[in-house]
């Protein structure tokens, strides 16, 4: 039987669940957005603030990084648990438990990604050398899955840019296509045609250049639990999340528009471009509004928020498509 793949059941109240406040959080939040004490909010003490969230990874592995306070949010991180329990990964599995179930299967070491097509200097990375690409920077973000919840999640990655410069793409380069692992041996969900595998994304260059467009490798200073993508992602916080590509082996300079999954899966419902838009309806639901994961911790009518034109992040990538009719390009 075949089961093609659908993002979107709306979410029951059930799944979602009860999460800490982090009070302490938001004044080093706070302060450092005021820049005074960015160096004070290391991961390592960032974590400690947390440290009432037990860890499903037990033995996860530290990683250093420095936070960036140009893109702190004062908002209430979305809990450790949730961020690594609540998952979308359909390559091992459809249901939002089945990463953290499932995904110690995937081999992260040795990792390699090749960097080709219209660029001056194509390479295979190996993870290690990209790891010291540039200094690990801690970024929030917040997160819009299309199926309608959101997360706010502190990353740890260095801006793409940093890659992009390297292999310094040609003339010709207009669009890059991410192209991530696929793996029956390791991947249970592959045998499932859900998608056509492996699981593709892309951007236009411009896009994928934008300062906030993050090369990932970590969360709440760890290495990336491998049900978020380890041991390297894409986070592009204006754009569904469903452009976040996890797992990543290979990176491609293009002159044409790339194919994406969930393009290719519902042309209908998936554009290219996917940026969070309140005024533009996925075919079967409203995008107007979203559920924060954690938010109203147990009651059976959890309050939802409004959802923000590029995810709340328009006056850093609106000024990307100026010019174009955005229900179009949807
Ligand atoms: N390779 C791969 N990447 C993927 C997906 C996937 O199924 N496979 N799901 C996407 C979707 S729909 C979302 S919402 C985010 C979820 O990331 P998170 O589980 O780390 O929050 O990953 C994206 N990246
Ligand atoms: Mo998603």
């Amino acid at each position: 039987m075949n089961r093609r793949a659908e993002l979107g059941s709306p979410i029951a109240s059930s799944e979602i669940t009860p999460r800490d406040v982090f009070e302490q959080r938001r004044t080093l939040i706070r302060a450092a957005a005021a820049g005074a004490f960015g160096a004070a909010l290391s991961p390592l003490f960032a974590r400690s603030a947390f440290a009432q969230t037990a860890s499903p990874n037990a033995g996860s592995v530290k990683l250093a990084s420095k936070a960036n306070p140009q893109f702190m949010l004062d908002e209430k991180l979305t809990s450790y648990k949730d961020v690594t329990t609540y998952n979308n990964f359909y390559e091992f599995g459809t249901d939002k438990a089945d990463p953290a179930k499932n995904a110690g299967s995937l081999i992260t070491r040795p990792w390699t990604v090749a960097v080709e097509g219209l660029v001056k200097n194509p390479k295979v990375y190996d993870i290690d050398e990209l790891l010291k690409l540039a200094p690990l920077e801690e970024r929030i973000y917040r997160m819009r899955c299309v199926e309608g919840w959101s997360m706010v999640i502190p990353w740890i990655g260095v801006p793409l840019a940093e890659l992009i410069k390297r292999v310094e793409p040609t003339g010709g380069a207009k669009y890059i296509q991410f192209i991530t692992l696929a793996d029956k041996k390791q991947m249970p969900g592959l045998s499932i045609p859900a998608l056509d595998w492996p699981y593709v994304e892309g951007l236009r260059m411009d896009e994928a250049m934008n300062p906030l467009t993050l090369l990932t490798f970590g969360l709440y200073g760890e290495v990336l639990p491998k049900q978020n993508g380890a041991p390297v992602r894409l986070v592009v916080p204006w754009k569904y999340g469903f452009k976040s590509a996890k797992s990543i082996v290979r990176i491609r300079f293009t002159d044409t528009e790339p194919k994406t999954s969930w393009n290719v899966a519902a042309p209908q419902e998936y554009g290219f471009y996917s940026n969070v838009n309140p005024d533009v309806d996925h075919p079967r639901w409203s995008q107007s509004s979203e559920q924060r994961i954690g938010d109203g911790g147990g009651k059976l009518f959890p309050p939802k928020r409004k959802t923000l034109p590029f995810n709340g992040y328009a006056a850093q990538v609106a000024s990307l498509y100026t010019g174009m009719d955005l229900k179009k390009f949807f």
